[in-house]
């Protein structure tokens, strides 16, 4: 037990505005738990600063941190966030009004990013006010418990201000130990309100992600859909279509390793029973459908289709297959009576909207031209997983996700492209973006050492895809030589990406090996190497391997 004869001193006051900002915070989440869990504080500033991010910052963020992004982008603003409560809190000391304004500024900043969400509701900023409310009430607690208490020992006065007591400082620290009751702020009730706070700040928060994951009845009702047998199911993948080769990713990719890509901080939960996809826009018959009308469906399909991320680096990890089931989309649209620009139709573009406001924009000429584009509600035998677009998404073979796989999907709009810019389109990206023909090689990776003794030969295999078009030929070439033929597994469709091998009678030593895809139109992926932005990346995946 030491004696200080100082005031609580900054470090007190620093720890007073954490705690004020740990209760607003947990007081948000609660409320938005109940209200939007779009509109808790950090979710909706970081979709802000999501929204507002200038292209070559996002990617740069994308490449560095992959889809870590998110929990470094909230970290970071937490962070940020308790430079500032931190501020406020020493600042409050001196002047009430100052630490008032700088919560009341950072709680409308949290309402106002909350409202500038789209579709947002009045309501939506309430969960900020109510934290700015309680920070303001915690903090003044806080320093009131925490106020020098004139409180003179036997031998000294204490100094009763801040600025006398570090005058008095080189004193202090020889004075002899004291009992407690010389302490010169209530360090007891200090500790007593401080561990009160942060207990149930630490409590709300977690009961409000709670609340949050499991509200607006997406887990009841995702559990009780039963997915409709397909009237037209996939054809069995053929034997062969997966190699089995160690390191090479399987031919489906499980729901859970599926990779994720979208905008949300917070993954839209939404209600199957009252969710409804409203198709509306020029030349269209405006038409409502509720989940239960999509399930009852006679024409339910079942397509096997390779998704691919537009962000993906020449050898990422963005891309995907899986097996769909879903709605014919061509059937939907017609029953509303569009026609594809083909056909005269007035709209070429179909803007999709999702629930929290991503805006997709799809050729309509390309999902009407025969291929599977569907309405997926599933996705390898289960219910669409939340986070990849429960209850309903777009599918479509052959276009990048950001122009065709509106996940969460509400709302269909048929526009034009003149008319209406998607969300990604005023950030730099291409209107329309086709997939482009790409192979990977996944086994062996990027500075692995191959050992030969097992065999002759070393298996390098991948995949290559080629979306609605198809892969005809895949060709490995090791340092810089000839083109040599890799065998290529059975085709599942079209729409999949297509695994391959090839043999390599390798000698000891270091090697560059590249591969490259030709599809079924006879294109052979260019050479030239193309960022992602705008429109996709080419060249050809390279890696370095030593073989001894
Ligand atoms: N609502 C919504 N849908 C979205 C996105 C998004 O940010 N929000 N991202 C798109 C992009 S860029 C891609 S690549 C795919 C990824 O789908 P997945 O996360 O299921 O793999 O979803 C698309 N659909
Ligand atoms: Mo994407």
């Amino acid at each position: 037990m030491t004696i200080t004869k100082r005031s609580p001193g900054r470090l007190i006051d620093a720890l007073s505005g954490l705690l004020a900002a740990g209760s607003a915070l947990a007081t948000a989440e609660l409320a938005a738990a109940w209200i939007n869990p779009q509109a808790a504080p950090l979710i909706a500033v970081g979709g802000a600063v999501i929204d507002a991010v200038p292209r070559p910052l996002k990617e740069l963020a994308v490449s560095v941190f992959g889809t870590a992004d998110k929990p470094l982008l909230l970290g970071g603003m937490a962070v940020v966030l308790a430079a500032f409560a931190a501020g406020i809190g020493v600042l409050a000391r001196r002047n009430w009004t100052v630490g008032w304004l700088g919560i009341a500024a950072l709680s409308l900043l949290g309402a106002a990013a909350a409202l500038a969400r789209p579709d947002s509701a009045l309501l939506d900023a309430l969960p900020a006010a109510l934290g700015g409310f309680v920070a303001m009430g915690v903090l003044q607690a806080l320093l009131a418990v925490s106020r020098p208490r004139l409180a003179p020992t036997p031998d000294a006065p204490v100094a009763a201000t801040s600025e006398e007591a570090e005058a008095s400082e080189p004193a202090t620290s020889e004075l002899p130990q004291q009992p407690s009751a010389a302490e010169t702020f209530n360090r007891r009730g200090f500790v007593a309100l401080a561990s009160t706070a942060a207990a149930l700040s630490a409590a709300g928060g977690v009961t409000g992600r709670w609340l949050a994951a499991s509200s607006g009845g997406t887990a009841a009702s995702q559990a009780a859909v039963r997915l409709p047998r397909p009237a037209s199911p996939a054809a069995a993948v053929p034997d062969g279509a997966d190699l089995e080769i160690a390191g090479l990713a399987p031919f489906f990719s499980a729901n859970e390793d599926f990779y994720r890509i979208d905008t949300a901080l917070a993954t839209p939960r939404i209600d199957a029973t009252t969710w409804r996809l409203r198709i509306h826009g020029r030349g269209v018959n405006e038409r409502t459908y509720t989940y239960a009308d999509l399930l009852a469906r006679e024409d339910i399909v079942e397509r096997d289709v390779t998704l691919a991320c537009v962000s993906n680096p020449v050898g990422g990890d963005y891309v995907d297959n899986a097996r769909w089931i879903g709605i014919p989309l061509e059937a939907l649209l017609r029953e509303a009576g569009i026609r594809p620009p083909r056909e005269g139709g007035p709209a070429d573009q179909l803007v999709s909207r999702s629930s929290d406001g991503m805006t997709i924009g799809t050729p309509v000429d390309d999902v009407m031209d025969g291929r599977d584009a569907m309405l997926a509600l599933g996705m390898n035998g289960k219910p669409l997983p939340v986070e990849h677009g429960f209850p309903v998404r777009m599918v479509v073979p052959g276009l990048y996700g950001y122009v065709s796989a509106c996940k969460w999907l509400v709302e269909m709009e048929l526009t034009t492209f003149d008319a209406f810019d998607a969300y990604w389109v005023p950030r730099g990206w291409a209107a329309q973006a086709p997939i482009k023909t790409q192979s990977r090689i996944d086994t062996p990776r990027q500075g692995d050492s191959v050992s030969l003794d097992s065999g002759t030969t070393v298996p390098i295999a991948g995949v290559a895809w080629a979306q609605n078009v198809g892969i005809d030929r895949v060709e490995v070439s090791v340092d810089g030589g000839p083109w040599q033929q890799a065998r290529l597994a059975a085709e599942d469709t079209a729409d999949t990406w297509r695994q391959w091998v090839f043999d390599w009678p390798a000698e000891p030593g270091s090697h560059e090996l590249r591969v490259r895809a030709t599809d079924r139109s006879g294109q052979t992926q260019t050479a030239d190497t193309a960022p992602p932005a705008p429109d996709g990346a080419t060249g050809y995946h390279t890696v370095n391997v030593t073989v001894t």
